[in-house]
């Protein structure tokens, strides 16, 4: 044990709560404060250890929010399940601001989609000392997957985001973990060729956090589209990525997620 929130020697479950109107695949629904807490809610009592609250989509095509319009969306809900909610309470946003009030009204932890590269993130995240979740990606949600060339995929992330880890510890910020970015900039091959070689990114020596949930690249196999014929298929991503060293799962089922983890686990362990 290590004292950290992102490190607590099992492998921790991130519930998604999405108050966006334009989410990939739950846009609109959670998109009431009431709604959200109560979906949070559900999610703790299902096992989510940390919900991660996201106000501004990441698919590719989603409507830029301004930074006003972030807050109004996911601040009550931070607010509301620091002060009543058992699990931690994360903030899924790439805005410096929108990172620093969240974490002032009771958010623990930072999940940025463009892995710190902000200044004002890295500060604002070591003021309230936060820990920081640091996720590969190219471009923005719009020019992303022009952008999935890669030589050695796994390689290429790896150094990102040893480079990532650096750049927050000599803020003096050590609760950390990375996130190859399934899906962002990421063909399905580049996805299923990170969760196979899991283990080199694990060798960064920081928590692995992999979010395979829903996604796209799933949907390349069988029969998995629409996006609502995937739930099985990320069941068996989350059991890949346990196995392959992933000690955090993002997902939006959690007791679906959270029984996968326990299958994983008993297989590490046996
Ligand atoms: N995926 C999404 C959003 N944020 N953060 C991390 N660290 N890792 C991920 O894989 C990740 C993420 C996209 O999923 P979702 O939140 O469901 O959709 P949207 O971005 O459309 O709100």
């Amino acid at each position: 044990m290590t004292g950290r929130l992102l490190d607590q020697g099992r492998t921790l479950l991130m519930g998604i709560l999405n108050v966006t109107p334009d989410s990939f695949s739950d846009g609109g629904r959670f998109f009431d404060v009431t709604v959200a807490r109560e979906r949070a809610r559900r999610m703790v009592e299902e096992g989510a250890d940390i919900i991660d609250v996201g106000g501004e989509s990441t698919r590719p095509g989603a409507a830029a929010v301004e930074a006003d319009e972030e807050l109004r969306r996911v601040a009550p809900v931070v607010e509301w399940l620091a002060a009543n909610g058992t699990a931690l309470v994360s903030i899924d946003t790439r805005k410096a601001r929108v990172a620093g009030e969240c974490l002032q009204a009771g958010a623990r932890i930072v999940n940025d989609v463009t892995g710190f590269h902000d200044a004002a993130m890295i500060e604002a995240a070591r003021r309230h000392g936060a820990a920081c979740i640091a996720m590969h990606m190219r471009g923005t949600p719009d020019t992303m997957m022009q952008l999935a060339e890669y030589g050695d995929v796994v390689a290429e992330v790896k150094e990102y985001l040893g480079g990532r880890v650096a750049a927050l510890r000599s803020a003096g910020i050590e609760d950390i973990a990375i996130d190859p970015g399934l899906g962002f900039a990421k063909t399905a091959a580049h996805n299923f060729q990170i969760l196979r070689r899991l283990p080199e990114l694990a060798a960064v020596g920081v928590p692995v956090l992999i979010g395979p949930s829903r996604k796209r690249f799933l949907g390349t196999l069988a029969d998995m589209e629409p996006m609502e014929n995937r739930s099985e298929g990320t069941v068996a991503a989350i059991t890949a990525a346990v196995l392959g060293g992933a000690r955090i799962i993002r997902a939006h089922e959690v007791t679906a997620a959270r029984r996968a983890i326990a299958v994983a686990e008993a297989v590490l362990r046996a």
